[in-house]
């Protein structure tokens, strides 16, 4: 561990045995709001006290209540679990369920009081919260779409075994929200030990994933550690390890930005788990525990250098590590409306725009489950999978989507389709400016231009943030637009379709509604220049952000 003076985060998780510090205190003496100590530790069991903005600016003051998150590894859940979480947007939140762009669930807007019920029936659902924040391994991303081919199920495994191998194994969170149940996601008694975090946990954050070559429906550069399979004879042969990746800058800092993660090594099966804890000790041990915004796994390996950090891992693990393999990426598709599923019958792919459901898209998939339990999954673009579809089930789920009104993927505007926004305002503490509630205006305009030029039905990956931490990872997106001040925002090209690039900045300060007019020249010119089968994405990367900066100005 470095040597650097401490932030007040390492001396609060220090001190909170395990991460209890006051929580259970505080939770007694029914508050409407926590310590700035309890909050801080209430990430760890998933749980982000904020206030709502929109009230904050109407002059209300701060009227607090929470954002929880569900861990959902892979995203996948039974239909009887998703009815479960879907009664608790009602008695303890605010309507509407959110899916995350990590396959996971939150709940916006949950007053104190309703924490313990629902955390509670959350656990009795067999799912956990614990671990969904903080300073830990975060929920375990996988490709959800059930696609033909039995190697598809076994990666999940893998997810879902890292997920397991990974929580924190405290006994705080069933002590204070279980009152001393087991919860679910602990297996096997509980330490109290933490053998792989200790008494600090980890400096940061920390993100893993798993994605099939070819198609990065999980944007596998972005995490700190990736895992690619390869197959032998349609046997799993082993991984590819990635590592590094990470999208947050923080504004001012001038040291922070996203970065993609670089290949390690090739694993065979069986290491899997040491090489994931080994990775995750390294950052544990390097990671800068002085500056939290210098603290992902990401500066670890800038600072030290890749040969430093496969030297650390080889010596961890007892062994030398195997050259990683080269990887070949296409597009990332979105695998919405009907595909044929693996074993036969169909899954069916539902747009939810920023992964938000509610009103009669809420009502919808209510109904979907309880007449016909799909197994269900969310996706990392914040879509929903439903698959176990039968010809007779099929026509059934069309008929439910249709008598709800809900669109149909086919129907809808192809920017909306392949967009992605953060929640931002007005539950988001750190947003600068608004997201999810303005794509679809953003989204419409962008797309009346792109229509004009006779480029409508391209395919345009749109991923809008309301502030530079880039939580739906707008900077590997074909267009990335990120908040930079109340109504103001940067807007990155060149990011690659199959999510592979870092898109460059093209402009920044460009007011919400000039937003579709600056990227008219360039889609113009993409009309024009581009060679045949280019994508958007490809194009403004082969022309540079700078040659189209300058042809705006000629355009004008
Ligand atoms: Fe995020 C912080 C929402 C995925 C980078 N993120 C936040 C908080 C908790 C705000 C806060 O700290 O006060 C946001 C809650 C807003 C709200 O009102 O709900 C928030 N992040 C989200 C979600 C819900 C966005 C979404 O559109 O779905 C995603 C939850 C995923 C999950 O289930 O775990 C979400 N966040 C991401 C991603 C994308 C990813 O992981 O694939 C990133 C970029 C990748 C990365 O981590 O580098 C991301 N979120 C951040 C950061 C910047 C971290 C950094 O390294 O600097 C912050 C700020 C922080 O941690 O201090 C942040
Ligand atoms: Fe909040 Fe910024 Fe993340 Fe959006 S990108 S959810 S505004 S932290």
């Amino acid at each position: 561990m470095k040597t650097e003076r401490h932030s007040a985060a390492e001396l609060l998780k220090a001190t909170s045995s395990h991460l209890r510090g006051t929580l259970a205190e505080e939770l007694a003496g029914q508050p409407d709001s926590f310590s700035k100590e309890a909050s801080g530790l209430l990430k760890f069991h998933g749980v982000y006290q904020g206030d709502d903005r929109d009230l904050r600016k109407a002059g209300a003051g701060k009227v607090y209540s929470a954002m929880v998150r569900v861990s959902i590894p892979g995203g996948r859940i039974t239909a009887g679990q998703y009815l479960a979480l879907d009664r608790l947007a009602d008695t303890a939140g605010d309507g509407t369920l959110r899916i995350t762009s990590r396959q996971g669930l939150q709940y916006h807007r949950v007053g104190v009081g309703s924490l313990r019920g629902l955390i509670r029936a959350v656990n009795n659902a067999g799912l956990t919260t614990l671990a969904a924040c903080g300073d830990v391994v975060r929920n375990v991303v996988c490709c959800a779409e059930p696609l033909p081919g039995e190697d598809r199920q076994d990666l999940w495994r893998y997810a879902k075994l890292l997920d397991r191998e990974l929580k924190p194994e405290t006994r705080a969170y069933a002590e204070i929200w279980l009152d001393g149940e087991k919860a679910v996601s602990f297996g096997p008694p509980a330490e109290e030990a933490e053998p792989l975090y200790g008494a600090t946990y980890l400096p940061r954050k920390f993100k893993i994933g798993f994605a099939f070559e070819g198609d990065n429906t999980t944007d596998i550069y972005t995490h700190d550690l990736g895992f690619v399979p390869h197959f032998e004879g349609g046997r799993l042969a082993g991984f590819t390890m990635l590592a590094g990746g990470g999208l947050g800058s923080s504004p001012g800092v001038k040291e922070t930005h996203p970065r993609l993660a670089d290949s390690v090594a090739f694993l065979p099966p069986e290491d899997l788990p040491e090489a994931a804890k080994a990775v995750v000790a390294i950052h544990r041990d390097y990671g800068n525990r002085a500056n939290r915004k210098l603290a992902r796994l990401k500066y670890v390996i800038e600072e030290q250098g890749l040969p430093w950090f496969k030297a650390e891992l080889s010596a961890r693990l007892g062994k030398p590590l195997l050259p990683p393999r080269p990887l070949v990426w296409r597009r990332q598709s979105d695998y919405l409306g009907w595909h044929g599923q693996a074993g036969g019958g169909w899954f069916f792919g539902l747009r939810v725009v920023s992964g938000r459901i509610s009103g009669p898209m809420r009502a919808a998939i209510r109904q979907v489950a309880t007449d016909l339990a799909p197994d269900m999954r969310f996706t990392a673009q914040q879509n929903l999978i439903l698959a176990g579809f039968d010809d007779l089930t099929r026509t059934l789920l069309d008929a439910i989507l249709r008598e709800h009104g809900v669109a149909a993927p086919a129907e809808m505007p192809p920017v909306l389709r392949h967009s992605m926004a953060c929640p931002a305002l007005p539950t988001c503490g750190l947003a600068v400016a608004e997201a999810e509630r303005v794509l679809p205006g953003i989204v419409a305009e962008i797309q009346r231009e792109l229509d004009q030029l006779g480029l409508g039905a391209e395919t345009v990956h749109l991923r809008l943030t309301g502030c530079p931490n880039g939580c739906a990872r707008p900077y590997t997106a074909e267009i990335g637009i990120v908040g930079q001040s109340p109504g103001l925002y940067a807007v990155y090209l060149g990011g690659s379709p199959a999510s592979t690039r870092l898109a460059r900045m093209f402009r920044d300060k460009v007011p919400q509604a000039r937003l579709a007019e600056v990227l008219r020249p360039v889609f113009r010119e993409y009309a024009w220049r581009r060679s045949p089968g280019e994508s958007f994405g490809d194009y403004s990367n082969r022309v540079g952000v700078e040659a189209l900066r300058g042809r705006r100005e000629e355009a004008a």
